[in-house]
C-alpha cells in the first residue's frame, strides 16, 4: 500500500480531536462518541500526564476507542508510543521532537501508515518533511494547560512562516484552540485544527465539535 495522499490527509486534519482518559469529563468512550457525532475528522489517543493509564489498561482503552473510530470511518492515531500503535494496528503515529524521526518510524510502521510530527519552527518543519512526515502539528498557537512541557506560544506566526517558505505539507494548528479563536489558525494557512480540552471538557461535546467543524469546513 502507498503513502496517504496530501489531499486525503488534509480532509482528515480538518477537525483533529486528541484525548486520553485524564482529559475527559465523561468516560473516554462517551466523549469520543459525542465528538464523532459532532463531526471530528481524525482522532489521536494520547494517554499522557499524571494518572494516565499504562500497560494493559492503556492497550484496552486504546482498543475500545479504536473500535469506535473504525465503526465510524475515523482514522485512529496513537501519540508517541510506536509499540502500542503496532500492537493495535493503528492508522498511524504522532511523534514529538524528542521521539524517533519519521524516517525510522516509517521503517517500523510501513509506507501506508500516517506519521505526524510536532514542529515549532521552520527548521523543525523542514526536517520533518525530509524525514517523510505526512502532516505537521504546529503549536502552541495559544496558551494551553493540556501540555506541561509546551513550547513558547507563537500565535499563528509559525504557520504563516511555514506557508510563506513554500511548505505545502498538510498541517494543523494546536494549543488552546477554541471555537472563538480557531478562524485565524485556518486563515494563517492551516488545513485544520487539533483540539483537546475545548472538546473533551465541553458541557455539550457534540455541539462544540459541530461549532468547530463549521469553522474548519469539517
Ligand atoms: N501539543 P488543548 S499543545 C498536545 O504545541 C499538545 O505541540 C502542543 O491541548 C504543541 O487543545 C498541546 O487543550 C495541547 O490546548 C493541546
Amino acid at each position: 500500500m502507498k503513502r496517504i495522499q496530501q489531499s486525503e490527509m488534509c480532509k482528515h486534519l480538518r477537525l483533529y480531536f486528541i484525548m486520553g482518559s485524564v482529559n475527559c469529563r465523561l468516560s473516554p468512550a462517551v466523549t469520543l462518541r459525542e465528538a464523532i457525532a459532532g463531526g471530528i475528522t481524525m482522532f489521536q489517543f494520547r494517554e499522557k500526564g499524571p494518572g494516565a493509564l499504562t500497560g494493559a489498561a492503556a492497550f484496552d482503552l486504546g482498543k475500545q476507542l479504536q473500535e469506535i473510530c473504525r465503526s465510524h470511518g475515523i482514522p485512529f492515531i496513537v501519540n508517541d508510543d510506536i509499540d502500542l500503535a503496532i500492537a493495535l494496528d493503528a492508522d498511524g503515529v504522532h511523534a514529538g521532537q524528542d521521539d524517533e524521526p519519521a524516517s525510522l518510524i516509517r521503517q517500523r510502521l510501513g509506507e501506508h501508515k500516517i506519521i505526524g510530527v510536532s514542529a515549532h519552527s521552520l527548521p523543525e518543519a523542514r526536517q520533518a518533511v525530509s524525514d517523510g512526515a505526512d502532516y505537521l502539528g504546529v503549536g502552541p498557537v495559544y496558551p494551553t494547560s493540556s501540555k506541561a512541557d509546551a513550547s513558547e506560544v507563537r500565535g499563528t506566526a509559525v504557520i504563516e512562516e511555514l506557508r510563506q517558505a513554500g511548505l505545502t505539507i498538510p498541517l494543523v494548528g494546536i494549543g488552546g484552540i477554541t471555537a472563538d479563536n480557531a478562524g485565524p489558525v485556518i486563515a494563517a494557512g492551516a488545513d485544520g485544527i487539533s483540539v483537546i480540552s475545548a472538546i473533551a471538557t465541553a458541557d455539550n461535546i457534540a455541539g462544540t465539535a459541530q461549532q468547530f467543524s463549521r469553522i474548519t469546513g469539517g
